[in-house]
């Protein structure tokens, strides 16, 4: 073989190998600090190590891909702006109407009601409508119970809220639930809320402890915990609908399951650390609140119009659905 023509076939095979390569887009809210944005890595270390580098996953965190409007997630990822995501049911539920089941308050006591949920008949039904809408859903992660916190004093009963400025995520939901326990709900992204909370303009804020806890809430002025369980937002990993038929099947499958591990690496991870988060917290100064079966159930109460409300816009069907799973677990 003459030199030229060596260098002609070694280049070749560069460019070759320089194909393979395939580079996506992954979005996600939250960052390495947190519980989220490490599964979404995890989710990409998997996939580079199995696909031998073929396939990259580039983590871009803070929803920057949608300029911080984490709402925007769900239409980003289905109109192909953005190739994949692990996002909250939350933020993809102005979309995705089924998803608001997660935040039904009260839905769900504990872990085991939301694995009874994700794992069964129900998480189906809900992956069903998220695939409908363009957006494939490989697996579940999560980001936890959410529990309410706010500069001004101890939340036993709803009566504690009346008045107080809530920084809830655009969801209208939100809105409904915290009108019905008399607050005064502000809808805001993730990237405003803690500016918020550090000037005074809004008192309090719901997120897993630990987001409260990463997020260092209690310099902003977060001095009173209640761990109330309201919701839980659980993480689904979606791939754009448009990109993922771009996939060769065993790539697809490559994905999924590596989604599943890294999802399931997460929720185990962020459930065991639960207990040490939640000493940090008060090792901090933070006063937590637990409450008896008497004060939750007066936050039951006071939410059920709201339960009743959405379940219509849910689906009844799936709503009894999770019911039964959770009335089984
Ligand atoms: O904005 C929030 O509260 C967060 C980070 O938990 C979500 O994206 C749902």
């Amino acid at each position: 073989m003459s030199l030229a023509s060596l260098a002609m076939s070694s280049m070749l095979c560069a460019s070759a190998f320089a194909q393979e390569v395939k580079e996506y887009s992954v979005s996600t809210v939250l960052g390495n600090a947190y519980p989220w944005g490490q599964t979404a890595e995890k989710w990409a270390e998997l996939v580079e190590e199995r696909s031998e580098g073929r396939i990259k996953l580039k983590v871009y965190p803070n929803a920057q891909l949608v300029s911080g409007d984490q709402t925007k997630e769900f239409s980003a990822l289905r109109s192909g702006l953005i190739d994949m995501a692990l996002g909250s049911t939350i933020n993809w539920s102005p979309q995705v109407p089924e998803v608001n089941l997660f935040s039904l308050p009260f839905l769900m006591p504990d872990n085991a009601a939301v694995d009874a949920i994700t794992q069964g008949e129900t998480g189906k039904m809900v992956f069903d409508a998220i695939a409908k809408r363009g957006v494939v859903p490989l697996a579940w992660g999560e980001n936890g119970f959410r529990e309410i916190s706010n500069s001004k004093h101890t939340i036993t009963a709803p009566e504690d809220l009346r008045g107080l400025k809530i920084r809830v995520v655009g969801s209208p939901l939100f809105l409904d639930t915290f009108n019905a326990l008399g607050a005064n709900p502000t809808q805001m992204s993730w990237a405003d809320a803690l500016p918020a909370l550090t000037t005074g303009a809004v008192d309090g804020q719901e997120n897993p402890l630990s987001v409260f806890s990463a997020a260092r809430a209690d310099r902003a002025s977060q001095k009173y915990l209640t761990l109330w369980h309201y919701m839980n937002d659980p993480l689904i990993f979606g791939v754009s609908e448009r990109v993922w038929k771009t996939i060769a099947e065993e790539d697809q499958a490559l994905l999924k399951q590596a989604a599943y591990d890294a999802g399931q690496w997460g929720i185990e991870k962020s459930r065991t650390e639960l207990g040490a988060t939640l000493n940090d917290i008060r090792e901090r100064g933070v006063e937590v609140t637990e409450l008896s079966q008497e004060q939750h159930q007066s936050f039951v109460e006071a939410t059920q119009s709201v339960y009743d409300k959405w379940t219509k816009r849910i689906g009844a069907e799936l709503v009894e659905t999770a019911q039964k799973a959770i009335s089984e677990r």
